[in-house]
């Protein structure tokens, strides 16, 4: 195969691919120019990455939303409620991806341990699978016409089943293996008809713990599919972390090569290089970090890759996983302190550092001396470290992290606050109008001085507590016009981040972010958010919820400094957000919501290393959160994720009320929160803020009344799935008022 990536990003340097799908949804953009924009993305990454030199280019890397979504589209396998809309190809692929009035969409979930979000399969024992779909064929076309044999990527079939969901209890997807393979067969066949020579299939689920089951299943796999005849050569990808049997599963089978991610866990590398098994096959080295934006260290990458050569005839150098996790390139970023800058490197930078680290490992004079002098000079930065910070991290006690039991804490606050049952409140963003960023971009850009921006954000404070007052909703926020994002927006007021300007991730469909990069000691240099808060509750009565992001979602939300245990930066991050709590509940705000989306997202795929993140993760939010009075009311907020695993550390936060996703699972996770012994305040979110649909009120009652099913009236809130942000006033205000009407009705209701 030789130097190569396993993927790159799609959304386009300057975002033109999400410029071109907004404007197709919203009917400004035909389809014939939202796929010349797709089209021309993909002719110049592969121009790209041929010109840097990479000896295999992937295809198929790109996607107009989703690659989960893609070969579930691929195969025929979306459900007959989209597929029965009667609509065109693209449409009914983006209304399984938004949904539309009649169709709610397709689930939503985390893509492994990251912060980019996949759409699931639902896959019952009725779903038949056929090569519906021809777009992994014509982007081979595609780049054929550009002098380019690409190496097609696609999900594969074992991960695929796995990351599906059932349509009913007690089926499994896996099930349906025998019924998909010869679908990816047929594909393998028609690829390797049009000249293609390898195609990788990714199979990151076996970087997670998995049964005996799931490895016959990959197995028996592989093995069906090399059988195939007439096929390319095949490259199965596990990466997010090193994989344990499939390793061996994978070198005994008859594929010809294996992609393994040498940089998440160290000491893989041992296991890859004791793998007799291997002898035959190509390997690609993972020895680029693929998810993070710190220079590689060569000498640590080639010792790596070496210890391979060894082992197999053929190893080349490659990412540990795809680019799609890192931003285009660092030389865009203008504004980034110099020092800072040489010390990173994003998709564009990590290609040249696999084609230099792939020579140097054929034994070509390369210099490797700028990688080295950067990586050294990181290293010694002295300013890296705060003596102030270490001091108070290094006195923390036991206490610091402990509150007053919840039981008393509830009724001390249910006398202070006297809210009605089933009370009613968002999860803190409103519609970012344009007016709002038009403001925020003008002060940015200082046109638009600090009185005028102030004045520009309170008059949109003003008119968003207003607008709940309106709706009758119970608790109220102040909207968080003065936010680019839940991260960023923290970041870029404290110590020890820096952010970029260009610097935009997928994160799912059109959307994006932009990960601030934490390369130092962490604190917080004044208060951050008190103002809007204090402002928003000048001008109600009802109490206004103070909103915060947590320490573990800003640590998974960043790009992070790897010279030291992440346990050690969440302390220094739950202390800022703890000073800030402190603060708000000084100015008068009762109800602080502390939001830890991604406290799922960073559990270890590995069970074995699940204790050991509870351990600091935990204490890290108990840390931000227990620094008030008993009558102050912590709230915190959970989306985008299965649950399941995580449902004793939600628990453990200790947080009086925790909203969470469950619009799209109808409910689902609330049987499984009871079965864990939760017994707080829970908001299970009723309205999919994901989709543009607005819900009737007799669906949101219903939702509702299921909940009640699972949850006392005292303990339930009713809120919306996650922050307004995305929406448009359109949908919201209906939706809200749908929303205190359900409410409403069943609070008359005798119960
Ligand atoms: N911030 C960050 N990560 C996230 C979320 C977030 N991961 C999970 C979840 N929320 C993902 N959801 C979104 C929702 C909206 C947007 C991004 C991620 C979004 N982005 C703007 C866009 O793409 O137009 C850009 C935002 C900006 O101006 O900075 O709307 O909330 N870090
Ligand atoms: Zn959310």
């Amino acid at each position: 195969i030789g130097t190569t990536i396993l993927g790159y990003p799609r959304i386009g340097p300057a975002r033109e691919l999400k410029r071109a799908l907004e404007a197709y949804w919203a009917g400004t953009g035909t389809e014939e120019e939202l796929q010349t924009t797709a089209r021309r993305l993909r002719a110049q990454t592969w121009t790209t990455l041929r010109d840097q030199g990479l000896d295999s280019i992937p295809s198929s890397t790109f996607s107009l939303y989703d690659q989960v979504l893609d070969t579930t589209a691929l195969f025929g396998a979306l459900p007959e409620r989209f597929t029965r809309l009667g609509l065109s190809p693209l449409d009914t692929y983006f209304a399984a991806a938004r949904g539309v009035p009649d169709a709610p969409a397709l689930e939503m979930t985390k893509w492994f341990d990251t912060n980019y979000h996949y759409l699931v399969p639902k896959l019952g024992p009725d779903s038949r699978f056929a090569l519906t779909g021809t777009a992994p064929i014509d982007e081979v076309r595609e780049a054929r016409a550009l002098g380019i044999i690409p190496r097609p990527v696609l999900v594969g079939p074992v991960t695929f089943l796995l990351l599906a969901k059932a349509t009913e209890p007690g089926f499994s997807p896996l099930e349906l293996l025998d019924e998909l393979l010869p679908a990816y067969a047929e594909l393998l066949g028609k690829l390797a008809a049009e000249g293609v020579e390898w195609v990788q299939l990714d199979e990151p689920a076996f970087a997670a713990d998995r049964t005996n089951q799931e490895f016959n299943a990959l197995t028996r796999a592989y093995h069906w599919l090399a059988k195939e005849k007439h096929r390319p050569k095949l490259l199965v990808a596990g990466y997010f972390g090193s994989l344990g049997r499939a390793l061996g599963i994978l070198a005994r089978s008859p594929i010809e090569a294996v992609a393994v991610d040498l940089v998440t866990d160290a000491s893989f590398v041992d296991k890859v290089a004791a793998e007799g098994a291997l002898r035959d096959k190509e390997v690609l080295a993972g020895v680029v970090d693929g998810r993070n934006v710190w220079r590689t260290d060569p000498g640590v990458a080639l010792a790596r890759a070496a210890r391979l050569k060894a082992t197999s005839a053929h190893v080349s150098v490659s990412t540990s996983c795809s680019l799609l996790h890192v931003p285009y390139d660092v030389e865009a970023e203008t504004d980034l302190n110099p020092r800072l800058k040489n010390w990173l490197a994003f998709a564009r930078q990590k290609v040249d550092e696999v084609v230099l680290l792939g020579r140097a490992l054929h034994g070509e004079n390369v210099d490797l001396s700028p990688a080295r002098a950067a990586v050294a000079d990181r290293a010694s930065a002295a300013e890296l470290n705060d003596a102030d910070v270490r001091a108070r991290v290094a006195a923390l006690r036991p206490e610091d992290t402990v509150r007053t039991p919840y039981a008393e804490r509830a009724a001390a606050q249910q006398k202070s606050l006297n809210l009605p049952p089933l009370p009613t409140t968002t999860i803190g963003s409103f519609p970012q109008t344009g007016e709002v960023r038009r403001a925020r971009a003008a002060h940015r850009a200082g046109k638009l001085d600090d009185t005028a921006y102030r004045d520009a954000m309170r008059t949109e404070i003003e008119r968003v507590v207003r607008l709940q007052e309106n709706l009758g909703l119970d608790v109220l926020v102040h909207g968080e016009p003065e936010r680019n994002d839940m991260v960023q927006y923290f970041a870029e007021q404290l110590t020890g981040f820096a952010a970029t300007t260009l610097g935009w991730v997928q994160s799912y469909g059109s959307r994006c972010v932009r990960p601030p990069i934490l390369f130092g000691d962490v604190s917080r240099p004044k208060p951050m958010t008190v103002e809007w808060a204090q402002y928003a509750q000048s001008r109600t009565d009802r109490p206004v919820k103070g909103m915060l992001t947590g320490p573990v979602t800003i640590l998974a939300w960043s790009f992070v400094r790897d010279d030291q245990p992440l346990a050690d930066t969440a302390r220094q991050v739950a202390l800022a957000v703890r000073d800030e709590v402190s603060d708000l509940e000084a100015a008068g705000i009762r109800i602080v919501q502390v939001d830890e989306p991604a406290l799922r997202e960073l559990l270890p795929l590995h069970t074995a290393d699940r204790e050991a993140y509870f351990d600091w993760a935990v204490p890290a939010f108990r840390l931000a959160t227990s620094g008030v009075a008993e009558t102050t009311q912590i709230h915190t907020h959970m989306c985008y994720s299965e649950f399941g695993d995580v449902l004793p550390a939600i628990d453990a936060l200790d947080a009086d009320v925790t909203s969470i996703e469950a619009a799209r699972s109808k409910m689902e996770v609330l049987a499984d929160l009871n079965e864990a012994g939760f017994a707080r305040a829970v908001g299970p979110g009723v309205y999919d803020i994901h989709s543009p649909r607005v819900p009737d009120q007799t669906e949101l009652t219903s939702l509702v009344r299921t909940a009640l099913g699972a949850v006392p009236a005292e303990r339930l809130w009713i809120n919306p799935d996650c922050g307004l942000k995305t929406r448009g006033y359109a949908e919201v205000e209906p939706a809200l008022r749908h929303l205190v009407g359900a409410a409403r009705e069943l609070r008359a209701e005798p119960r």
